[in-house]
């Protein structure tokens, strides 16, 4: 075959591609959005991996233009802001104004230890210049509430100075971060233990006095008794001021072994409760035995000084300690906006940024709209690791604005949440994925079909859907939006198969907008896109009109389809071209569109001159001149000076009504050749190419006219200056019907036909060898006559021995006697099959024994006569 299939390689060049290269490594190209800027257009580039000097952060973003086909830096992660940030970039134009957004999820901060994930955009001007910087959805380093109690030694073994400096020690920690979220009390304990300060007293003021007053107790050091009684009178009762959601910590200061066991399971209960404890041991203790009050880590949370003076210099120490309590997350509470990961999409809703946050609230994900202020926006239905805002995109129907978020693991299977806004957005719909880990609304687009500004259809990607038979990866749905489905779409074998679903202008002409769908799995990782054309009534056609593998641009291309955009020509020939971004490389492709066909031919009937079958010659005679006529229009809105010279290929097949065999042919000395091929080229719009058709000198049936059909393609080789592709929907076959000559002065042919007859012999004398001649003259004065014959009737016994033409006007094949099936009583002689010439006389002569009855008839359907039957 030497055509392709138009639906290979419908309307997207493949051939021309326009590349830009990045580093892999940074994955260039895994954003690319196409941009008009004040001076020119421009197609800005993601590599959101990319490191800067600054190994802290990645993430960069270029700017390619595609004359010089190439890209300059525009922004790179750490030159400008200190942030950790990975450039996940969501680029986002807000068209009226061609300012451009980019945003990343991936902004880091640390606290007391904990990564929080928020969202960054950097804001460009029309020239691209960086002119702000916004982070949304930050969450601020939280400072739990602490509940700290001292517990303090009493025993006899201290000195009232030691006793003092202790309380001293206490009081300067209580001081020192009385502006934090601590809230402290104090137990002295020795032989019995008791409350010096609750952390009611502390916050109502009274703890300093109370410390103040405490008195020395002299006792015994009874430890594990202490631990018992905070935990009951303290961190267990609320009386105490207790914050029961605060992280608890225990400062134990002793400067002696327990004198008491562990008989009430003090420690266990305290890990139990997660209690964070301290101790420090003063003098001359066994650190080991102490280090079995502290918690995990030991080593960090055991501390040994000589004397109590020493305490003054572990006071930053424990300061610390303290403040990583409060900067340490709560196992129990909630995360909001910590991992937010705000901006994991983005889009504009008129001139409003919204964001996609699929880590906000423990996953569930939210959205978030940045104007003057940030306004969250929820759906409340959703459970936590829902990743709601992995996807979004802006409609409107009826001015009303419409959202659609994706949230790829609700409950699962996926959902889609459809908000309106009012005054605030509100749910209005939810649809459901329906397959477990399928990742639906992973991936979502919009078309407005007729381009009336009303939203029209829902397309949503789930590339995780599995189907083992046959073997399917990925699943597109289409909803029109009454949230009835109108299709589903599973056409990619494996590779994540609408991973990226982008609706893109017009590409084809047909004024409907048309989708771009990206399975940067297939093939092995190296990626595919596939294009569907808009179709007003389902949103799109069922089937794809073009499949584009990344192996037929480059061998080395990775995840191809990983992003899509083509909303706009780039290089100014009136045509769109889309951008398909790539591990490490962006394509540009450029459509072109045209259409074509039609058959005539000259003179506008097969003359019957030409046919002469009593010639007995095998020459054949040029019965027609057949024009194969292209008339190219292009669908698509192209300017200036682009080549649309078209290669086409093109098949000619004559008498196409019959199988058998063909009354026509091509080639003048070959009468097998029924059919042509011919490739030409199509530059102009309108081109004809003549082809003669030639027919044999004897042909018998004049009657059903000759059935020409062409069918075309386009060619495999085209022309190196030009890209253009047949339409899809262009009807590729033409046919035509040549007919036979008919003299006829009417629509309708009436011949008039006149017999006459004379006996030669008077009389028939019977014996051997007699014969008897008559003569029959036969003129036709109407019209051409079909099918034309003579029938003689005669008794049985006679039979017909000789028949000769005497005079005719015209060459006249005439033959007798095999039309009647062995009949004894009659001959019938056709006369001039198939057509009776108009103005023919043809006088002929019989030899007979003996005739009755002379007889003619013609009998073509739809062919009329007054002399149907004349009886002589
Ligand atoms: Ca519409
Ligand atoms: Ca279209
Ligand atoms: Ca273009």
């Amino acid at each position: 075959m030497w055509s392709v299939s138009v639906s290979d390689g419908f309307n997207i060049d493949v051939t021309n591609p326009e590349r830009f290269s990045g580093s892999e490594e940074g994955f260039f190209g895994y954003r690319v959005l196409q941009y008009q800027s004040d001076s020119d257009k421009q197609i800005i580039v993601s590599a959101p991996l990319r490191r800067s000097t600054n190994e802290k952060a990645s993430g960069a973003i270029y700017s390619c233009t595609l004359n010089t086909a190439n890209c300059t830096l525009l922004y790179q992660q750490g030159t400008y802001t200190n942030t950790h940030t990975h450039t996940h970039t969501h680029t986002h134009t807000h068209t009226h104004t061609h300012t451009l957004r980019s945003c990343s999820p991936s902004l880091a901060h640390d606290c007391g230890g904990n990564s929080y994930l928020s969202g960054i955009c950097y804001h460009f001007n029309s020239q691209l210049d960086p002119i702000a910087n916004k982070t949304v959805a930050f969450q601020e380093c939280q400072k739990n509430v602490v509940n700290l109690v001292f517990l303090f030694d009493g025993s006899s073994s201290m000195k009232t100075g030691d006793f003092n400096q202790n309380k001293n020690f206490i009081w300067k920690i209580t001081t020192q971060l009385k502006n934090s979220s601590i809230q402290f009390a104090a137990v002295q304990f020795s032989a019995v233990p008791r409350t010096v300060f609750t952390f009611k007293d502390y916050m109502d003021g009274t703890a300093q006095k109370k410390l103040d007053e405490e008195e020395h107790m002299r006792d015994l050091t009874n430890t594990h008794q202490g631990i018992d009684y905070v935990l009951a009178n303290l961190f267990n009762n609320v009386s105490s001021g207790v914050d029961p959601d605060a992280t608890k910590a225990l400062m134990i200061i002793t400067d002696g072994s327990p004198t008491d066991f562990d008989t009430k399971n003090v420690i266990k209960r305290c890990e139990d409760q997660h209690i964070t404890r301290f101790v420090i041991g003063v003098g001359n203790v066994d650190i080991n035995k102490l280090r079995s009050f502290s918690s995990e880590p030991k080593e960090n949370n055991t501390f040994q000084i000589d004397n109590y003076s020493g305490l003054e210099g572990l006071l930053d120490k424990m300061q610390n300690e303290i403040y990583n309590i409060e900067g340490q997350s709560v196992g129990h509470r909630e995360r909001t906006k910590e991992l937010s990961q705000s901006g994991f999409s983005a889009v504009y809703d008129k001139d409003v940024l919204v964001l996609g946050a699929v880590g906000s609230n423990e996953w569930r994900g939210m959205l978030y709209e940045v104007g003057s202020t940030e306004m969250e926006i929820k759906d409340p239905k959703l459970n936590k690791d829902s990743y709601m805002g992995y996807s979004t995109a802006v409609g409107q129907r009826g001015g009303v604005s419409l959202l659609f978020s994706g949230a790829p693991r609700s409950n699962y299977n996926g959902q889609v949440t459809l908000f309106r806004k009012q005054n605030t957005w509100d749910v209005t719909t939810r649809v459901k994925g329906e397959q477990v880990g399928s990742y639906f609304g992973a991936s979502l687009c919009l078309l407005d079909m007729d381009l009336d500004g009303d939203t029209d259809f829902l397309v949503v990607g789930a590339p995780l859907y599995y189907q083992t038979e046959p073997r399917r990866e990925g699943r597109m749905y289409v909803y029109r939006l009454t949230n009835e489905k109108v299709l589903e779409v599973a056409d990619c074998v494996q590779g994540r198969f609408a991973a990226t679903v982008t609706s893109v202008a017009d590409l084809n002409g047909d004024e409907l907008q048309d989708i771009a769908v990206g399975a940067p799995l297939e093939d092995s990782g190296k990626g595919a896109i596939y294009i569907y054309l808009g179709n007003r009534t389902q949103g799109i056609r069922p089937n794809y009109s073009q499949r584009i593998l990344a192996r037929t641009i480059s061998e080395n291309l990775q995840q191809f389809g990983v992003a899509i955009d083509g909303v706009m020509d780039m290089e100014g020939d009136g045509l769109t071209d889309i951008v398909v971004g790539a591990r490490g490389t962006v394509l540009l492709a450029r459509p072109v569109l045209s259409v074509s066909a039609h058959l005539s031919f000259s003179p506008s009937e097969i003359s019957l001159d030409y046919f002469d079958c009593l010639a007995q010659t095998d020459d054949s005679t040029e019965a027609v001149t057949l024009s194969a006529c292209f008339s190219v229009e292009e669908k698509t809105q192209s300017t200036g000076a682009v080549s649309r010279g078209l290669n086409v290929s093109y098949e000619l097949r004559a008498d196409t009504a019959r199988t058998w065999s063909s009354r026509a042919f091509f080639l003048p000395r070959d009468k097998t050749s029924r059919s042509f091929l011919s490739s030409v080229l199509l530059d102009s719009h309108y081109s004809c190419f003549n082809h003669t058709v030639y027919m044999p000198n004897c042909v018998t049936d004049t009657v059903y006219p000759l059935l020409i059909q062409l069918n075309f393609s386009q060619a495999e080789q085209q022309p190196s200056s030009s890209n253009a592709v047949i339409n899809i929907d262009s009807r590729t076959t033409a046919n035509v019907e040549i007919p036979f000559q008919r003299n006829c002065g009417n629509v309708s042919c009436v011949a008039d036909l006149q017999l006459d007859f004379n006996f030669l012999n008077k009389t028939l004398l019977v014996m051997d060898q007699s014969y008897f001649i008559i003569t029959v003259s036969l003129l036709n004065k109407g019209d051409d006559s079909f099918n034309t014959s003579v029938e003689l009737r005669y008794p049985e016994g006679l039979s017909l021995s000789k028949f000769d033409t005497i005079k005719a006007s015209r060459r006249t094949l005439s033959s007798c006697g095999d039309r009647d099936d062995g009949a004894l009583d009659k001959t019938t002689c056709s006369i001039s099959l198939p057509v009776y010439r108009k103005g023919t006389s043809v006088r002929e002569i019989y030899l007979m024994l003996h005739l009755n009855i002379v007889k003619f008839t013609q009998n073509i359907p739809n062919i009329e006569s007054k002399n149907k039957y004349l009886i002589v």
